[in-house]
């Protein structure tokens, strides 16, 4: 039994240069673990509030005020503690009064300080029944930016190479490979127009939607057949942030839900998508099933916003067979205990799980580790800037045996 010693939370800067929180946890038998929460930009409508209203300096005054007394009381030992007394003392059923951001931080940073004190990595101390760590999840590396998290691109979010190489030293050079040759290309289709990269280190460009698409499915397959790895397109289409009125308004065309289900269907089969997140808006978990039905033996159909890693939407998902797959990220939930409850449902139904960053992230490593503990199919941590590089390196390091 160790207790925690020492409890404090601060302001730090994302990598959009926005305020979130870091959590420093010290425990008396020498554990010492800070853990930064992310943010997202295209935010699923159940998802917990990241920080109160008054935003990160009421987050600090609520913990320095009622958290921080109530956790030297408690032992990192018992995780499962840790995090009711977050929901406690937070008493809303969306953390508004703490902020999800909060949890988060105090929440991986309990773990992290528990595997500190055990000398083993976070990984093993959060690795789910009938697991050994041994396999490692593919690489969602975020390649072309749209939607919220970028200016000019298309409608359409995030364009990946899914990289499926068992090696994740094959995979992460895959991936890259793809973003690499797609920025090529897209310098020499347009000479003269200053290109940039998204909130998530993707290219952003002039391109229609399938435009898009059709560049990074080249990419993709010119990458396979070089390196002899199998890399394929995939989208996280982040369709709530383009329906209105009903319809899917793209700058091509506008649809209805039966018009989405077959242009992405349709898009599955043409280019071999191998990933598709947030085909349809939050809030139709019929259309989600409907292009399951369709798709999802040759697919990943993943949801995101529309179950924002709550246990409860997943279940209703599982239930309506409205996707194979579900998105981890543990501030949509807030706590570790929370998220795993979620993992293990999804993994007992046969579905598999994505764990995933934030378009807003921090220089942290500790998504890897929850990637690979909880068996996942995929790490969806993007491919450049220095944030989302630390999550690609610590795969690397956790895959190479010390002295190699
Ligand atoms: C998503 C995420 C991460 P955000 O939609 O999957 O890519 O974006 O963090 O803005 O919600
Ligand atoms: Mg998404």
């Amino acid at each position: 039994m160790s207790r925690i010693s020492q409890a404090s939370l601060r302001l730090i800067y994302d990598s959009r240069g926005r305020p979130t929180v870091e959590a420093r946890i010290v425990t008396e038998l020498g554990g010492v673990a800070t853990a930064g929460a992310p943010s997202g930009e295209s935010t699923g409508a159940t998802e917990v509030q990241a920080f109160p209203s008054g935003g990160v300096p009421e987050a600090l005054q609520y913990f320095e005020r009622y958290l921080r007394p109530r956790l030297l009381t408690l032992s990192v030992d018992d995780q499962g503690a840790v995090d009711r007394l977050l929901h406690e003392v937070d008493g809303t059923p969306n953390f508004s009064r703490i902020g999800g951001n909060t949890a988060t931080a105090v929440s991986v940073a309990a773990a992290i300080a528990r595997a500190m004190e055990s000398r083993t990595a976070l990984w093993q101390t959060l690795l789910r029944p009938g697991l050994d760590g041994g396999s490692y999840p593919a690489i969602v590396g975020n390649c072309l930016n749209g939607g919220r998290h970028a200016i000019g691109g298309p409608e359409i979010q995030e364009y990946h190479a899914i990289a499926e190489a068992p090696k994740p030293a094959d995979a992460v050079r895959a991936a890259l490979e793809v973003h690499h040759l797609l920025g090529k290309r897209l310098k020499t289709k347009f000479p003269n127009y200053a290109l940039g990269r998204g909130d998530e280190g993707g290219w952003v460009a002039p391109l229609g939607n399938v435009e898009a698409l059709e560049l990074l499915a080249d990419a993709c397959t010119e990458v396979r057949d070089r390196l002899h790895s199998p890399v394929y397109p995939g989208l996280d289409l982040a369709a709530s942030e383009f329906y209105r009125d009903g319809r899917y308004a793209y700058r091509e065309h506008s649809l209805d839900r039966d018009g989405q289900v077959a242009f992405v269907a349709g898009l599955v089969d043409k280019y071999g998508l191998r990933y598709v997140e947030d085909p349809i808006q939050e809030g139709d978990y019929d259309g989600f099933a409907a292009l399951t039905k369709a798709v999802g033996h040759r697919t990943l159909v993943i949801g995101d916003d529309l179950y924002t890693t709550q246990e409860s939407r997943v279940a209703e998902g599982v239930r309506r067979h409205a996707s194979n797959a579900v998105l981890i990220k543990v501030n949509q939930v807030g706590t570790l205990t929370d998220t795993l409850a979620t993992v293990d449902l999804a993994r007992r139904s046969g579905w598999k799980t994505i764990t995933s960053h934030r378009s807003g992230e921090t220089p942290d490593a500790w998504l890897t580790h929850l990637a690979i503990a909880f068996g996942s199919a995929g790490l969806k941590c993007g491919l450049l800037g220095g944030e989302r590089v630390a999550k690609l390196n610590e795969l690397l390091r956790l895959a190479t045996p010390p002295g190699n």
